[in-house]
């Protein structure tokens, strides 16, 4: 496998299928959470406004999860790379971008992370901004911990909402040697325009399940599960 060679800039864009051997589900796998939930009703402002119950409960639900699952060894793999960096024994850099609002990443050892559609264990206040950490269940009274409204809502980018982090992410984008992307379906923008914006100037690799819709956009695709094939490709 390609191996990072020194002074690289990598970035790696993640999408659920790097989770799903952890036991967390994808969006549009046949069995994946957009075959039982109606995008519109759990994953757009105009679907919170309508029902936050339902939404509240949504999310919930997908933050209980976070306590019985752990990092698979795509996330320990990516993780061992920056750590390799850290310790100076590979002088590249390594950027996770990640759509993934799990925090398997970070319990993996990586640090280097940008959530770009917000995070399951954050709540934002509506009225003050605060984003307190939030592992437990909320419902749509439960009062903010800075200014004690009930305006809380999940931390979280829905559909028709602007993704966060973008300037750092373009940066990184525009700098990078080596684009990689892992298990994303390369369906949701600005995320599956990222391709196009690194292909001049960057060495782009796929690892999926499944071949890329448009495998002419990436100069390599490695076809095959997460947990096989990053720790091949970062040995
Ligand atoms: C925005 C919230 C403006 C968190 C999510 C028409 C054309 C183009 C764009 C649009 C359009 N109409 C509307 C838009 C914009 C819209 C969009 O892209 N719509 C799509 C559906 C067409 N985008 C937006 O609204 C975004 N905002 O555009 O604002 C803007 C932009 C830039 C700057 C300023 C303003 C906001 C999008 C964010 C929406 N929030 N989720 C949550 O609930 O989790 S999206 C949702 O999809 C998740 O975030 C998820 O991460 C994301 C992408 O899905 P994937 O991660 O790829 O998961 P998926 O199930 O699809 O695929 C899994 C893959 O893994 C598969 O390929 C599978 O083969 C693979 N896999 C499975 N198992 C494994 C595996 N691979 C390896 N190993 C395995 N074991």
């Amino acid at each position: 496998m390609t191996q990072p060679h020194p002074a690289e800039r990598i970035v790696v864009l993640t999408g659920a299928g790097i989770s799903r051997e952890s036991g967390l589900e994808t969006f549009r796998d046949a069995d994946g959470l957009w075959s039982r939930h109606d995008i519109n009703d759990v994953c757009t402002p105009e679907g919170f406004q309508r029902d936050p119950m339902l939404v509240s409960r949504f999310y919930n639900g997908r933050r209980a999860e976070l306590a019985h699952v752990e990092p698979n060894a795509a996330h320990r793999a990516l993780a061992y790379l920056e750590q390799a960096a850290r310790d100076g024994r590979w002088d590249g850099e390594i950027l996770i971008v990640t759509q993934n609002i799990d925090d398997l990443h970070e319990r993996a050892g990586s640090r280097n992370v940008v959530h770009m559609h917000g995070e399951l264990r954050r709540l934002r206040c509506m009225s003050c901004g605060a984003t307190p950490e939030w592992l437990d269940d909320y419902l749509p009274q439960t009062p903010c911990p800075a200014c004690h409204r009930p305006t809380l809502r999940p931390d979280i980018v829905w559909f028709g909402e602007i993704p966060m982090h973008m300037e750092r992410i373009q940066a990184a984008l525009a700098a990078c040697d080596r684009f990689v992307t892992i298990g994303t379906s390369g369906t949701v923008y600005p995320a599956a325009g990222f391709i196009a914006e690194v292909r001049d100037h960057a060495d782009t690799l796929d690892i999926n399940l499944e071949a890329p819709a448009i495998p002419a956009l990436f100069d390599r695709t490695l076809v095959g599960p997460a947990t096989r094939m990053v720790p091949q490709w970062v040995a």
